[in-house]
């Protein structure tokens, strides 16, 4: 992983245009989050010593609530891009071990009767003292972590949660940065566990222009408060990001098309012997084998048996179409199928995945996810990828092993956990759409970029005309 030099955060603190210094150090308020006198039951309090030390003393049964985060929160309001970095430490040995005390960024501090759900993100380290119970060894040893949590969505469940552990991690950092296509920020997490801040986690979220920056304490006991120390706090308007996304090269398919108008190319290849579960093997065998068939297809929404994924309205695999396969009986067919991606609406997109067997996505030639190994058609989350607009080659390899097969890919914009916040009442996040499915808003699929040029060339004809109109 990639270290983060903060040495230029302090600096950059002081030299924050329009800083407005308030009545606690460099922060202007605090309040107890959550529903007063019931949860956080006992207020929180913070004080300032006028060396640089931060105190704060908060109670609540937790940050990573459902219905809300529960701690004190000392904090300014600032506008755009913003990182916060602290040293902190524990006071003493908390009841709970899921106590924390962290750096957060939060899009509001009041979402409705003080039952706050705003979107954040939380760098924290729990409880010094926590440990876990060895079997092995028959006793207790040491088992400290800090976390990178939050919540995708206002006033929604659930959250998202990146943990660290094996040494108490002595600083914490978390930054937004504004993407370039001005809504969407770049969210990550640092802890310092002795090797320099060092990245645990990112999320894009769409927050408010003006965010509500600063320290927080949770004791995850509603009975009891507990107490941090902050020093070296530091806010600046610099984040310099390290974006995650897409850095492994995707397998390389030679053959086949590279994609067409509202369509991929796919080429299918039966295996004359079993197709071993996993990516390399279904490589070898597309590069090694005759194609079975090169068709176009405008989405990918296949079923043979078994589940038939999200989408209905399915397709059956090429070599059923041919008659080269019965229905229900494919088996040791290895599949690309390619194209490229016309995005027109720039931001972090969310690919989902059921498949039977596994997958390779890439987009651009990196790999944004894969599933290598035998699997049934349950749904895989790839992790949010940013598009820029414009043209993105995308491939997709997969097989199918023996008994049930299907395959889906589908997509929105933005960056969730799961496409359904109700847990099964398809209650969507967003326009969940399958890719290609231009006509109910899902990502367009243009020509190979070889044709790319004389599409660019139309498409800048007609905006000019429509001007002129
Ligand atoms: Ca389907
Ligand atoms: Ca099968
Ligand atoms: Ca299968």
């Amino acid at each position: 992983m990639k270290k983060w030099n903060g040495a230029l955060a302090l600096a950059a603190a002081m030299a924050l245009a329009g800083w407005a210094h308030g009545e606690i150090g460099i922060f202007n308020n605090s309040l107890d989050l959550g529903i007063a006198d019931d949860n956080p039951k006992l207020p929180g309090s913070v004080s300032y010593d006028q060396q640089g030390t931060y105190t704060v003393t908060g109670g609540g049964t937790d940050w990573w609530e459902w219905d809300g985060e529960r701690a004190h929160f000392l904090y300014s309001t600032i506008t755009g891009n913003v990182r916060i970095e602290a040293n902190v430490k524990i006071l003493g040995d908390p009841a709970n071990d899921w106590a924390k005390a962290g750096v957060a960024i939060r899009n509001d501090i009041n979402t409705g009767a003080g039952n706050e759900m705003a979107m954040n993100a939380f760098t924290a380290v729990t409880d010094p003292f926590r440990t876990y119970w060895d079997d092995a060894a028959q006793k207790s040893v040491p088992n400290p972590r800090g976390a990178f949590q939050g919540r995708f969505l206002q006033g929604k469940f659930p959250m998202f949660n990146y943990e660290k552990v094996g040494i108490q991690p002595t600083k914490v950092a978390v930054q937004r940065t504004l993407m370039p296509d001005g809504q969407w920020y770049l969210t990550e997490g640092f802890l310092d566990t002795g090797a320099g801040l060092e990245k645990i986690g990112q999320r894009y979220l769409k927050m408010n222009s003006t965010a509500y920056v600063g320290l927080a304490v949770t004791s995850h006991d509603n009975s009891r408060t507990e107490t941090a120390e902050f020093t070296n706090v530091a806010i600046s308007s610099t984040t310099a990001p390290q974006i995650w996304d897409r850095w492994e090269a995707a397998s390389v398919v030679n053959g086949g098309g590279i994609g067409g108008m509202n369509s991929f190319s796919v080429r299918e290849s039966l295996s004359p012997t079993d197709l071993p579960g996993n990516i390399a093997s279904t490589v070898a065998a597309l590069n090694s084998n005759p194609p079975s068939i090169d068709y176009q297809a405008p989405v990918l929404n296949f079923h043979d048996s078994d589940s038939n994924g999200r989408f209905g309205n399915d397709a059956t695999f090429g070599v059923v179409t041919a008659g080269l396969k019965n229905k229900g009986e494919v088996e040791n067919l290895a599949v690309v199928a390619r194209g490229v991606l016309w995005v027109t609406d720039p931001g972090p997109y969310t690919f989902v995945i059921p498949s039977d067997d596994g997958f390779e996505l890439s987009i651009d030639a990196k790999i944004v996810g894969k599933a290598d190994y035998g699997k049934g058609a349950n749904d895989i989350v790839l992790p949010a990828t940013y598009l820029t607009a414009g043209a993105h080659p995308i491939q997709m390899i997969y097989w199918e092993g023996g008994g049930g097969s299907s395959l889906e890919l589908f997509a929105a914009k933005g960056d969730w956990p799961w496409f359904d916040y109700d847990q099964g009442g398809w209650t969507k996040y967003a326009n969940w759409q399958l890719v290609g499915d231009v006509a109910n808003g899902g990502l367009a699929l243009v020509p190979e970029p070889a044709t790319f040029g004389l599409l660019a060339l139309g498409v800048l004809g007609l905006a000019a005309r429509r001007r002129k109109a």
